[in-house]
């Protein structure tokens, strides 16, 4: 079933099949919750300290970064907001749709073109809850000029404890922004023990996540050129929306396009982000 709840101003998707239950919010177009009925563990992590209502991002679940990533968009002067502008408007609910694999909900949000992107072009996100969890976001150019946008599917994932937990599958270099930059080698085996911010520079399509030696949650990206693995360790201490011991269960694995992805008049790119409990 789908329905439809609100709180503190914000509206929210609520799915319930026989596969999962799901959370919406139409604030953002962000997925905030996943639990899986083989299991009944929740997949992704929202923060405590989330503000629910409007006024920031969300932090947790899976912000949508587009259609540029971080501050890529060349302004570094914070006049433009941080990953892009999707993630902070309200989203239409646009059709939802049930058979015996699941429940799908589509959403667009209210618009796509603002200060720093001036284009024609529209939207979709499309959101499956079944076995797995599968997000998927549209972008097609409707205008008559090709334009170079980013993206990402920026998920927190749940995990137990980040000090038992192991990233399988991600393998090349990584540019690191903790240290300006610098290119480096992925590290094995993949452990996270201290404040990490990396753009894998390879178009990595399978992830594995696993705590204790016990792999817990498959990402599978399509369409990405690159996957971004975050925890702000103890630096979350001066993130106000972030609980300071959080960086503890939870990591960030984002599906993302940071080398500029170009479409020309008329073109689609989808980005998809699938989320395999393994239970
Ligand atoms: O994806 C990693 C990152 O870009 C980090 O550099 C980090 O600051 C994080 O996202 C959170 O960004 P936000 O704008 O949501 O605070």
């Amino acid at each position: 079933s789908v329905s439809l709840s609100e709180s503190n101003g914000l509206s929210f998707v609520n799915i319930e099949n026989a596969f999962a239950s799901a959370k919406i919010s139409l604030f953002g177009g962000h997925v905030l919750s996943f639990i899986p009925a083989a299991d009944n563990k929740e997949r992704l992590w929202v923060s405590p300290h989330a503000y629910l209502n409007g006024e920031r991002p969300i932090r947790g679940g899976i912000p949508i970064c587009w259609p540029w990533f971080a501050n890529d968009h060349g302004r570094d002067d914070g006049e433009l907001p941080s990953h892009g502008f999707l993630r902070t408007q309200v989203w239409k609910l646009v059709n939802s749709t049930e058979d015996s694999k699941g429940t799908t909900v589509e959403l667009a949000p209210s618009f796509t073109r603002a200060e720093g992107f001036e284009y024609d072009c529209s939207v979709s996100l499309r959101v499956h809850v079944g076995e797995n969890l599968q997000v998927s976001l549209e972008t097609e150019n409707t205008g008559v000029i090709p334009f170079s946008f980013n993206t990402a599917l920026h998920t927190y994932f749940h995990v137990e404890n980040i000090k038992h937990t192991e990233l399988k599958g991600i393998s090349g270099d990584y540019k690191d922004k903790l240290d300006d930059w610098a290119v480096k080698p992925t590290p094995a085996p993949y452990t996270i023990d201290a404040e990490t911010d990396r753009i894998h520079l390879s178009a990595v399509k399978q992830t594995t996540i696993a705590v204790d030696d016990k792999d817990f949650t498959e990402v599978l990206s399509q369409g990405n050129d690159s996957l971004v693995v975050w925890n702000p360790w103890q630096s979350a201490a001066s993130i106000s929306d972030m609980d300071p011991f959080g960086y503890n269960h939870m990591v960030c694995v984002e599906s993302s396009v940071t080398k500029g992805l170009e479409l020309a008049p008329g073109e689609k790119a989808e980005l998809v982000q699938t989320v395999r409990p393994i239970t």
